[in-house]
């Protein structure tokens, strides 16, 4: 079973994370991880954090010469702003988990939470996904993403540029949501199970979207489109083509009764705008009761496009932990030999003359 865990602060030393039961033998080098962070960075509607992080980052352990030892990979990404002095004010940001956790922890101070709280996290999340990531290249699957919408726009039909709505936006001080989809290609079949409820692949990689901050929403394939249409249009049949069992179309997203089915696993995700907002949100200091107004200038104008890469690592993280379910084995080839022998046997069974 894989693993993973974060620490670390948005402005402290720096971001912990350690990847537990990953294959040994997988070759992967420093630059491949580099350019992975990289892709994270440098999107459209980043804040100007991004042009002080530039994610250098530290292998600590799990990795020898270029290859996965099998140990837990160790991994550091030291942060370039550091702020040793955090604000002592009480007043929580609405939209952020400020005020529920300080709450929760009896923490009076609302920078204690942000500091967690803030998607600075998912760096290492990326940086611990590139191993997953590499991992299901060298078996042959690839993870895509693509940002569908942003605010109400569909980027697909809107003439006004990508870069000209979030100038604007930024101009206004304003942030925006959107949705973005990622897609799994080549995934083998029999991944999850229907057997248990805590098995079911879909709930699983679910999990991982809904655990990004800021998504407030998850479908797989025809998602809620689905719910307005009948049964027999919602259904991916069955025919014949060139000799093969196939499927004439993808409306349950590569997955059917929590397993995959081989067809391309697709998910989108709704992210809500960042909360931080630059002309400021009232809020009300929990100690003195005094209305307030807190003002972010560090806010990105939007995560959409972030988020939709982050995306790709969660999901890879998740697929990389049903296949070494699935298949187990320790080292790299183990598992690729047998991925292989099952797929052939797959395809060899779905062979029609
Ligand atoms: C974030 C707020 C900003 C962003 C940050 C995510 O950071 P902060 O207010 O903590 O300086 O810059 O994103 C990153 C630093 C990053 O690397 O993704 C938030 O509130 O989620």
């Amino acid at each position: 079973m894989l693993r993973y865990l974060t620490a670390g602060e948005s402005h402290g030393k720096t971001l912990v994370g350690i990847l537990e039961g990953f294959p040994s033998n997988m070759p992967i080098n420093e630059k491949y991880i580099a350019l992975q962070l990289k892709r994270r960075r440098i999107v459209p509607g980043r804040s100007s954090r991004q042009k002080i992080e530039t994610d250098n980052f530290e292998i600590i352990s799990g990795l020898y010469k270029g290859k996965t030892t099998g140990a837990p990979i160790g991994l550091l990404v030291p942060n370039k702003k550091i702020s040793p002095k955090l604000s002592q004010n009480s007043s929580p940001r609405p939209g952020h988990a400020d005020f529920a956790a300080m709450l929760k922890y009896d923490i009076h101070q609302s920078a204690l939470i942000r500091e967690r709280a803030s998607a600075r996290e998912t760096c290492m999340r990326v940086g611990l996904g590139s191993f997953a990531m590499r991992f299901l290249q060298l078996l042959g699957i690839n993870i895509k993403s693509r940002v569908i919408s942003l605010a109400s726009a569909d980027l697909n039909k809107s003439n006004k540029s990508i870069t000209a709505k979030l100038e604007e936006a930024a101009k206004k001080g304003e942030t925006l949501g959107g949705t973005f989809e990622i897609r799994v290609e080549n995934p083998p079949i029999g991944l999850g199970s229907h057997n248990q409820w805590d098995k079911k692949i879909s709930a699983d990689i679910g999990k991982q979207l809904l655990s990004l901050n800021a998504v407030k929403g998850v479908e797989i394939g025809g998602g809620f489109k689905l719910a307005e249409m009948n049964g027999l249009d919602s259904i991916d049949g069955f025919e014949i083509e060139n000799g093969k069992i196939c499927r004439t179309s993808n409306m349950a997203g590569g997955i059917e009764g929590g397993i995959t089915n081989g067809q391309d696993i697709i998910f989108r995700c709704a992210m809500k705008a960042v909360p931080g907002i630059k002309k400021g949100t009232r809020s009300i200091n929990l100690k003195t009761g005094s209305k307030t107004l807190i003002c972010s200038d560090t806010s990105d104008t939007t995560a959409v496009f972030a988020g939709a890469v982050i995306g790709e690592y969660l999901t890879a993280l998740e697929l990389s932990n049903h296949i070494l379910k699935k298949f187990g084995g320790d080292s790299f080839d183990e598992i690729k030999d047998r991925l292989f022998l099952w797929n052939k046997q797959i395809s060899k069974k779905l062979r029609k003359k």
